[in-house]
């Protein structure tokens, strides 16, 4: 349920000291999220100013041409334009640890998110996933779920669509997918069912240490609601508290969702009862195994009927770059995973091969240490193809272990995997980084491994 207006504002006053009249709003970042902050406040008729720290940040035109007495300051930051704020709502993509923002806490400003905004907009259930990998798969996999359930379901956030774009009325569920960006900032949630679904190094360069990273993911439990942990993951059994009602769900031990072995196959169960034949289910992977039970969990935890959410597992579709097959040539088999930004994904990735990989790895490794691919690459990886800005690390923690060729371009890797491949081995995109040094994000990077492989098609 949307609440009224009134309630809103109420909610607003009580837990956040927010109010149209007297409260002094700074949008901070005019991407998806700023922009829908001021769709959203600009209904409220709060005083808001949105500042964007370039000249032409991406929704500056829509902005312009919507909200066109909305004030706009563009370039880099300075105190002067952060004082006398009393609330800060910074976009995720910008860190907290900056000196505007830090000066601005201290007279006396407080930080929100849009995710506070959102979660005190309604009484509708909020489903609340992160983790370093599978939450874009998990929140996708539950939205399906939820709607073959008969559940008017919107699903969002880190996803894609902001979440304050999402308040609809008749939506009976949200399903969010939050990144540690986004729970940094956010201390309202409170959603009825919430889950980490793993911990992997990732956001380093934000963060700075693992510690610090956990930290923040552990936020998305806040409230009351039930806790869905992984109980392979004992970074993510440590979040536990002990008064809340939980499910675990697990690919190894016996516990509430569970896989069970039988003779003829392995089924995806809930306690004793056996709901699913894996092989049922049409994505590859055991990761998306591990996705599938913490989905399970997750919907049963907001009393959605286990049998409906299996009926639409038959059905789920996987996902474009992850581990998406986009081409057989001459028996080797291209694969896009380019959406594997961590070490974590990758590992993953490799894990149901034999030792046939080559392997397309590089980017952005934000701060993270690659040793721990080292045991996956030996087992997996006969050659390892590297680009990209953090190339030379890659390098120097795998060249013991395997053949490295460095390259330049994707170009250059395709070329160079169809040269060395032969009938039975696979040609893997899954960089272990993100795509931001050499390309506007992780589509672009797979459409680029798409286009080279395609091309070679051709030739
Ligand atoms: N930026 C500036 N100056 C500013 C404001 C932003 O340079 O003044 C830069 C940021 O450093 C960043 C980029 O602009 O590089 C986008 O930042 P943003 O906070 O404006 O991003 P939005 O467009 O609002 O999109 C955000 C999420 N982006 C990030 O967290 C970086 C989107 O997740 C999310 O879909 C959207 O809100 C709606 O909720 C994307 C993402 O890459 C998919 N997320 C990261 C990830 O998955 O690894 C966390
Ligand atoms: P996220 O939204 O957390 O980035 P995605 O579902 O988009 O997660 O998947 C990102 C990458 O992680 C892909 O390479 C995918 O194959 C891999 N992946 C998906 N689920 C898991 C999981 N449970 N554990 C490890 N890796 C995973």
């Amino acid at each position: 349920m949307r609440l009224s207006d009134r309630k809103v504002l109420e909610n607003f006053q009580v837990s956040l000291e927010l109010t149209p009249e007297k409260s002094r709003l700074l949008v901070v970042g005019l991407g998806t999220t700023g922009l829908s902050l001021v769709r959203f406040l600009n209904h409220y008729n709060f005083q808001i100013t949105v500042i964007d720290n370039r000249d032409y940040p991406p929704m500056k035109a829509q902005l312009l041409d919507d909200f066109p007495d909305v004030p706009l300051i563009t370039g880099k930051f300075n105190d002067h334009d952060f004082k006398g704020v009393s609330h800060l709502i910074v976009s995720p993509g910008l860190s907290l640890d900056q000196s505007v923002i830090k000066v601005a806490c201290t007279q006396g400003a407080k930080i929100i998110s849009d995710i506070d905004l959102f979660a005190l907009s309604t009484e509708t259930p909020i489903v609340a996933i992160t983790g370093s990998n599978g939450k874009s798969t998990v929140t996708t996999m539950l939205g399906e779920m939820a709607e073959a359930s008969a559940t008017k379901t919107a699903i969002g956030g880190n996803l894609g669509t902001a979440a304050l774009n999402l308040l609809d009325v008749n939506v009976a569920l949200y399903v969010l997918e939050l990144s540690s960006f986004q729970l940094e900032r956010t201390s309202r949630l409170n959603a009825t069912a919430a889950t980490v679904l793993n911990i992997s190094e990732d956001h380093l360069d934000r963060h700075k240490t693992l510690e610090n990273y956990i930290f923040e993911k552990t936020k998305i439990f806040n409230g009351v609601g039930v806790m869905i942990l992984n109980k392979d993951d004992e970074a993510v059994c440590n979040m536990r508290r002990h008064e809340r009602k939980h499910y675990y769900f697990s690919l190894k031990k016996l516990t509430d969702f569970h896989i069970k072995t039988r003779i003829e196959g392995d089924y995806f169960a809930y306690k004793n009862c056996e709901l699913m034949a894996c092989l049922d289910f049409p994505l590859v992977g055991h990761h998306n195994q591990a996705n599938v039970l913490a989905a399970l969990a997750l919907g049963h935890a907001v009393n959605l009927d286990l049998h409906k959410m299996c009926d639409a597992l038959k059905n789920m579709k996987g996902l474009a770059h992850r581990m998406q097959t986009v081409a057989n040539i001459n028996e080797v088999e291209w694969v896009n995973d380019s959406k594997a930004t961590n070490v974590g994904a990758c590992m993953a990735a490799l894990e149901g091969y034999q030792h046939n990989v080559i392997l397309l790895a590089g980017g952005d490794a934000k701060g993270a240490n690659m040793t721990e691919l080292k045991t996956s690459v030996q087992q997996h990886v006969k050659a390892l193809i590297v680009m990209g800005k953090d190339a030379p690390l890659l390098e120097a923690t795998l060249e013991e272990i395997v053949t490295v060729y460095h390259v330049e371009t994707m170009i250059d890797a395709v070329e160079k995997a169809n040269q060395i491949a032969m009938a039975k081995d696979t040609v893997l995109l899954s960089p272990a980084c993100a795509s931001l040094d050499q390309y506007k994000n992780y589509q672009h990077r797979g459409d680029a491994f798409i286009a080279a492989v395609r091309a070679l098609e051709f030739t």
